[in-house]
Order: structure tokens, then C-alpha cells, then sequence
């Protein structure tokens, strides 16, 4: 195969300092500046005053983002296995016919559906958008989802049922500061978005409450005014709790849910039967601070909710999420000034990444790949018959479960290191190591890439131009700010490399990032989440623009559902939902709740973040958070080793005592692999409608490692 000139996708401009981009890690995506490089070996990053979303703040990851890009573990040549199974050095042109030739041999053998595709709310909309496009018109595979599933999939699902649309904030996040009341609900932000709480710190001083819930005494619950210590899994009782209490107090808008909804009078029924003592029950949450929060969110002019992974990564994540809702359009605050619900979206572009065509059933613009007239529009855009366009395929981990002889046999990862970030991992390893094809996409080597075949090294967010879309549904330009070291290509070249050996490589020519989502802008028109009208052009002037924006004179919609909700009719959705068991429960057996989440220092598998020392001293292992009185049961103490043991494996941490965690309650971080892995003891009980995991909750029990 010929080799194709490279595109020069990164052009660094004359002038690169002070050009203002984004951080490369979370959803917040805080305006950065690139300043001189003091005489160190990396540029130096600050704070962009002028972007209103962080104003000038950077978290820890943020400040020491630049290190990776002159890293010296960065992988910078392709990479195969040889035949002992080490690694060697191989050319981009031999790497490419590897991959290309494997993948036709497997589809001309096994059909098309045995190449897996594995994305990321870390690509940017142009990449997902053509990784997407990749797997259904150059691989012609229905296989194709990514790690958005395992993160915002509960709450979208629920937002597009309740509100016709899903898009994380329904609002700037900057609202927040005028909202008398904000609760957030499993959702620890002073660690997981920090920027964000100087909204909720000027919230407060102006005279509103913060409320939060959460097993543990989280940082966030630390400033809260109120703060209810749920037991994992129960948040649905909770939010059904509170809705009993706001019906008795008569503090629902009937106005409102006359007028702008459907449902209520089911959910009203279910709601009635979650009485005060029955919700201190099943949520230890006592009566007198169900009233107060209610009293807090209902009486105020202003008020949110705003859910994060704790109350959405569970089997019954999305009725836990339509239960927050169904609590807000009873208050008769959705769609109203500094009010409402929101999701907190994770990943950099965990927005964008939902929207554009990674998921199995997607198509780009929130399309949906079952629905005739969406396949057609697309088609048409994508230059092929619509009936040449896969069916809907299987959600991640499903795709994961099926890896191996008869099933999918070959992964293309792109953005995601599943052998930390999935669920059960010791089921998840052997099907890894079983492929006969294991791509790995990526500028350094992770658990993941431990087991492939190829390594394709490519740029970082640095060195190349795209578009994301943060947590508000703004979607803004992360720049070329650094140059690529030699021998890494862009994740997009990748693309055109293999579609051409694939067969198709003219429709995945682009010679700029700008080019393609130009591309994006058509297959979106019309569509649920409309970027037609966004242009580069746009964004750099008005600060980001925010979807949808159907057409160029359109200036963007930073506030929906003021006047109506995205149905046909108009109006928001209540559903009825009962709380109901978790995946596993606690027993005799297993008798504790287990746990994760987040450290502020470290990012999602780790995968990056555990390449930087600076935070790598800060937070070198994961330690495992538990209460002073089931410490002294098991006679553990701070510093002790404990082995915490679940149906599926056991997993040695150092123990933390704390009495900010629930006494039955265990908390881990999931940012290690290996032995220390979080998820080698969680289960992949789904959602049965999103198809999360349930990433919050394993039943699991304690012993003390006998020195
Ligand atoms: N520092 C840092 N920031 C990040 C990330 C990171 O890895 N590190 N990742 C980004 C991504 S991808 C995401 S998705 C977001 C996630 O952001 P968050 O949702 O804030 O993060 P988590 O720590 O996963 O979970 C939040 C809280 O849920 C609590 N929790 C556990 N079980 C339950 C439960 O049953 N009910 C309730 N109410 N709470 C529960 C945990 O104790 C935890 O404090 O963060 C983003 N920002
Ligand atoms: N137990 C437990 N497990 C969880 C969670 C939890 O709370 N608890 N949270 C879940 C959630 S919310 C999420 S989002 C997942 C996240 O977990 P993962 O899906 O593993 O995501 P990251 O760790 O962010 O991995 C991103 C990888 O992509 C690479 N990368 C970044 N940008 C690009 C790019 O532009 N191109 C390419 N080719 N590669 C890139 C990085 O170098 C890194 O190796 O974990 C999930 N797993
Ligand atoms: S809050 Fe998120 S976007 Fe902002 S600096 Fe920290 S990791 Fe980066
Ligand atoms: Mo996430």
C-alpha cells in the first residue's frame, strides 16, 4: 500500500504564546493560556481571565496539564508486537497495513460486525464525529460505542425521556451564582470540577444554600449548609421522599404542571407512598433535613439540582435521575431563570463526545441510527445508501463482554483504557488478551494498550485544532499551542490512513480540522443537537457558541426549555419510578457498601495523570476511606493494609480512617490498575434502559492483611 501524504493537521502559529485554548482534562474545560517556557522543559500554563466560564481558575491538573506534552514515556513511533510478544519499533505505513489488512481478513472471514470500535468523551466532536463515521462507512460495522456509556448515559437517558433533548446544563454554569438554592447530588465538584465552586461560594455569600448528598463528607459536603449522608444506592427513595413531603406541604406548582407537563398524577401516586419514616429508612436521611431541603428548593426564587456519577452510575440510574426531574418540574423549576436540573457532564468533551455518532444507536446530532429519515440524512451527507449503514450495535459493556472467538474479534480503541475504567476486570482481561486484533490509539502506553497488537502514537490536545463542548453544551476551540514531537500523527490522519487501505479514504480526506466539522455542521442540520450554524469563525467571537445554532445568523441557545420542552407537544415528561434493589446488596456474606470515585489530583483511569509527578507525589496510591467505628471492629488503623473482597475478586488497599464516610460505607478511588485496581470488585449489573454499569455500588467484605 502506498504510503499517502501526511496532512498538516498541526501548523504551530508564529505567534503560540498567549494563544488561548482549553485544559485537556474535564468537562469544565477552563480556558487556558500557553506563556513562555521560564528556562524549564515545558511551557508554562495559567489561567485565560477572560473566559467566563473558569475566570482565570485552574485546578491542580489543570496548572500541571503541560507536562504532558514533552513527556518522556510519550510514546513517539508505531508500534508492533513481536513474535515473542515484545514490542518493536515499526514504520507508520507498515503499522497501518497491519491494522487495515487484519481488519479485511477478520470482516471477509467473520462478517463485518467482528471489528469492535471503542471511543471517547475525550475526542474532540471532530474526531468522534469521524470515528463514528469511520466505523459504519470504512468498517461497516454496527460495533461501535465508547466510555461515555459508563459515564453519562444514565442522566442522558433520562433527560431525553423527561425533556424531549439531553444537554447536561440547561444553563450557563455562571447561573449558578443566582440560584438561592443548588443541590448536588452525588457529585463531590470541589474535587471533580474545583473552578465551578466559586459559582456556588458567591451563590452562598449572597444569602443562598448549597446542599449536597453523598455517602461521604465528601470536600464538597464539607461547605454545604445542608448536607444528607445517603446511603449508596437509595438516592431514588430520597428524591421520591422529598417530593412526598413537598406534596404534603403543598409546595408543588400546579400551575406549572398543568401548564408545561405530562405524568404527574402517576408520579404523584408513587411519590405518596415514600413517607418520612419509610425514606429515613431506606436512606438514613432523618425527616427534619428531607423538610429542610425541600422547604430550600421550593421556596426560593432560584433553585437547581445538578446530579453527578454518584446518583447516575448504578443499574437504576436512570429512574434515580428521572426521580431528581420529576422533583424539579413539581416545584415548577425547570425551564425558569437560575433554576432547573442539570447533569455534570465528566470528560472533557463527554457533551460533544454523546452527540455525534460514538454511541451504538447514534448517529451524529443526536440522531438515532433505527429511525429511516435520520439514516437517510445522514447517508446523504456521508455520500452512501442509507441501506449500506449498519444497524444499531451493542453498548460498551456488551461490545466488551462479546470480545473474542465468536464474537467481536478485533478492537480499535480510541481515547479509553478499559482495562481500568470498565467494570469486573477480571472478566474484561482474558477477552482482551483473546483478540486477534487489539489497536490502541494514544500518546502513551496504559493497561490497555498492555494487551494490543498495534500502538498508534498520536498528538495531544496541544498540538492539534478541534472543537469540544463543554459541560454547558458551549462549544469551543482547543487550539494548536505546542509543537508535536516527530513521529506522532493525528488521530484524524489515522482515520484517512486506514480508510483508504479500507477502501473509502476520499471520504475521510479532510486537510483540516475546520474541514471537518464542516462536514459535522451538515450531518447535524435539522438535528436534535444542531451545529450547522456554528463556524470557527463564531466561536472565537462570541466566547464559544452554544448548541443548538441552526443556522449562521443564529447566535446560540445558552438557556432551553424557557418556553417549551423539546416534545412534540411541548411539554416535560414525569415518570413514575419506585425504588427498587441494587444489582447486589449487602448480606450475610458481603455485608458492606463499596464505593468510588474521584481524587482531585488524578484523572479517570489515570491514565495521564499518573504519568505527572507533581501529582503523582500529591496522591501516589489509592487509599480506601473507612469509618472509625468499623476500622476499630477490624482493628485497622490509617496506614494499616486491608484487603476488601467482593464476589469477584479481592483487592489489597491502605486503609484511610475517616469519620466522613458513612459507617457501613467503603470508598475507593478508581484512578489505579493492576492489584490496585477499584474496578477488579464492581459489578456490571446495567441500567436496563442506558446501559451503565453500576460503577457506585458492590457489595463487598473487609479483612485485615495479617502481617
Ligand atoms: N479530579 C478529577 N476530576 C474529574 C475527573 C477525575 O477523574 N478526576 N473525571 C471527570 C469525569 S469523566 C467525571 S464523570 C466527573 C465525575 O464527577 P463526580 O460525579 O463529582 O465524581 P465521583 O467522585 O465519581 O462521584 C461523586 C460522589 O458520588 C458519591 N457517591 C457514591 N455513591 C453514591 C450514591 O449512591 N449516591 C450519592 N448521592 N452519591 C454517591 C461519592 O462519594 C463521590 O463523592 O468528574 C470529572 N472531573
Ligand atoms: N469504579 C469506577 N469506574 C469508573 C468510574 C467510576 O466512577 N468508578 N467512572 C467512569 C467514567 S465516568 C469514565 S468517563 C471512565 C473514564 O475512563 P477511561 O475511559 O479509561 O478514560 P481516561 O482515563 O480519561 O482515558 C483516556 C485515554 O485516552 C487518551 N486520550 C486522551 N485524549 C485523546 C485523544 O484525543 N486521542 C486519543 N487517541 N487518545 C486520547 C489518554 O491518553 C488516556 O490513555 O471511567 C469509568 N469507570
Ligand atoms: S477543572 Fe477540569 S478543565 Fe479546569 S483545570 Fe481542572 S481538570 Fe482542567
Ligand atoms: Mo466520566
Amino acid at each position: 500500500m502506498s504510503a499517502i501524504p501526511p496532512i498538516p493537521l498541526s501548523t504551530l502559529p508564529e505567534q503560540a504564546l498567549g494563544v488561548r485554548t482549553h485544559c485537556p482534562y474535564c468537562a469544565f474545560q477552563c480556558g487556558i493560556l500557553m506563556g513562555e517556557d521560564l528556562g524549564g522543559d515545558m511551557p508554562r500554563v495559567s489561567g485565560d481571565p477572560h473566559f467566563p466560564v473558569n475566570n482565570g481558575q485552574l485546578c491542580i491538573k489543570g496548572w500541571s496539564s503541560a507536562a504532558l506534552l514533552q513527556h518522556p514515556q510519550r510514546v513517539t513511533t508505531p508500534q508492533l508486537r513481536d513474535e515473542q510478544g515484545s514490542w518493536r519499533d515499526a514504520t507508520w505505513g507498515e503499522a497501518l497495513d497491519f491494522v487495515a489488512s487484519k481488519m479485511i481478513a477478520l470482516r471477509d472471514q467473520y462478517g463485518a460486525d467482528v471489528n469492535g470500535v471503542f471511543g471517547s468523551g475525550a475526542l474532540t466532536n471532530e474526531k468522534a464525529y469521524l470515528l463514528g463515521k469511520f466505523a459504519r462507512v470504512a468498517l461497516s460495522t454496527a460495533n461501535i460505542d465508547y466510555n461515555g456509556r459508563f459515564c453519562m448515559s444514565s442522566a442522558g437517558a433520562a433527560q431525553t425521556r423527561a425533556f424531549g433533548l439531553d444537554r447536561g446544563l440547561p444553563s450557563p454554569a455562571a447561573d449558578g451564582e443566582h440560584a438561592e438554592g443548588v443541590m448536588l447530588v452525588g457529585a463531590n465538584t470541589a474535587d471533580t470540577l474545583p473552578p465551578m465552586m466559586q459559582w456556588f461560594d458567591r451563590q452562598k455569600a449572597a444569602g443562598g444554600r448549597l446542599i449536597v448528598a453523598d455517602p461521604r463528607r465528601s470536600s464538597t459536603a464539607r461547605v454545604a449548609n445542608l448536607f444528607l449522608q445517603v446511603t449508596p444506592g437509595t438516592d431514588l427513595a430520597l428524591a421520591n421522599g422529598l417530593l412526598y413531603v413537598a406534596i404534603e406541604e403543598r409546595l408543588t406548582d400546579e400551575q406549572y404542571i398543568t401548564g408545561r407537563t405530562t405524568g404527574f398524577d402517576a408520579v404523584r401516586a408513587i411519590a405518596l407512598q415514600y413517607h418520612p419514616a419509610r425514606v429515613e429508612r431506606l436512606t438514613g436521611i432523618p425527616e427534619a433535613q428531607l423538610r429542610q431541603a425541600v422547604r430550600w428548593l421550593a421556596t426560593a426564587h432560584s433553585s437547581m439540582v445538578l446530579t453527578g456519577r454518584g446518583t447516575e452510575q448504578h443499574s437504576k440510574g436512570v429512574d434515580s435521575v428521572h426521580a431528581w426531574i420529576n422533583l424539579m418540574l413539581a416545584l415548577g423549576k425547570v425551564g425558569k431563570p437560575n433554576s432547573g436540573y442539570g447533569t455534570l457532564t465528566g470528560q472533557g468533551n463527554g457533551q460533544g463526545g454523546r452527540e455525534h455518532g460514538q454511541k451504538a444507536d447514534q448517529l451524529p446530532g443526536y440522531r438515532l441510527i433505527e429511525v429511516d429519515a435520520h439514516r437517510a440524512a445522514v447517508a446523504q451527507v456521508w455520500g452512501v445508501d442509507p441501506s449500506a449503514l449498519p444497524r444499531k450495535g451493542k453498548s460498551a459493556c456488551e461490545l466488551l463482554d462479546s470480545l473474542g472467538p465468536g464474537g467481536i474479534r478485533s478492537l480499535f480503541v480510541m481515547g479509553s483504557n478499559v482495562a481500568v475504567a470498565a467494570p469486573h476486570l477480571s472478566r474484561l482481561e482474558p477477552k482482551l488478551k483473546a483478540l486477534d486484533l487489539l489497536v490502541v490509539c494514544d500518546a502513551f502506553h496504559n493497561e490497555t494498550s498492555a494487551h494490543a497488537h498495534v500502538f498508534l502514537p498520536v498528538f495531544q490536545w496541544a498540538e492539534e485544532d478541534g472543537t469540544m463542548t463543554n459541560l454547558e453544551g458551549r462549544v469551543i476551540r482547543r487550539r494548536i499551542v505546542a509543537r508535536p514531537p516527530t513521529g506522532p500523527r493525528s488521530d484524524l490522519e489515522v482515520f484517512h490512513e486506514l480508510a483508504t487501505r479500507l477502501g473509502c479514504g476520499e471520504k475521510f480526506a479532510f486537510r483540516t480540522a475546520e474541514s471537518a466539522f464542516n462536514e459535522l455542521r451538515r450531518a447535524t442540520a435539522g438535528a436534535p443537537a444542531d451545529y450547522s450554524g456554528i463556524t470557527y469563525a463564531k466561536i472565537e467571537h462570541q466566547d464559544g457558541v452554544f448548541w443548538p445554532c441552526p443556522s449562521e445568523e443564529h447566535t446560540g441557545s445558552p438557556r432551553m426549555f424557557t418556553e417549551r420542552f423539546a416534545h412534540a407537544d411541548g411539554r416535560a415528561k414525569f415518570f413514575a419510578v419506585e425504588h427498587r434493589a441494587a444489582g447486589e446488596e449487602p448480606d450475610a456474606e458481603f455485608p458492606l457498601l463499596f464505593t468510588t470515585g474521584r481524587y482531585k489530583e488524578h484523572y479517570n483511569s489515570g491514565a495521564q495523570t499518573r504519568t505527572v509527578g507533581r501529582l503523582v507525589n500529591a496522591q501516589p496510591v489509592p487509599r480506601l476511606e473507612i469509618h472509625p467505628r468499623l476500622a476499630r471492629r477490624h482493628r485497622v488503623v490509617t496506614g494499616s493494609r486491608v484487603t476488601i473482597e467482593s464476589r469477584r475478586a479481592k483487592v489489597e488497599f491502605v486503609a484511610e480512617v475517616t469519620p466522613d464516610i458513612r459507617p457501613d460505607t467503603l470508598f475507593a478511588p478508581f484512578h489505579w490498575g493492576g492489584r490496585s485496581a477499584a474496578n477488579l470488585l464492581t459489578s456490571a449489573a446495567l441500567d436496563p434502559v442506558s446501559r451503565m454499569p453500576e460503577f457506585k455500588l458492590a457489595a463487598v467484605r473487609i479483612a485485615k492483611v495479617k502481617t
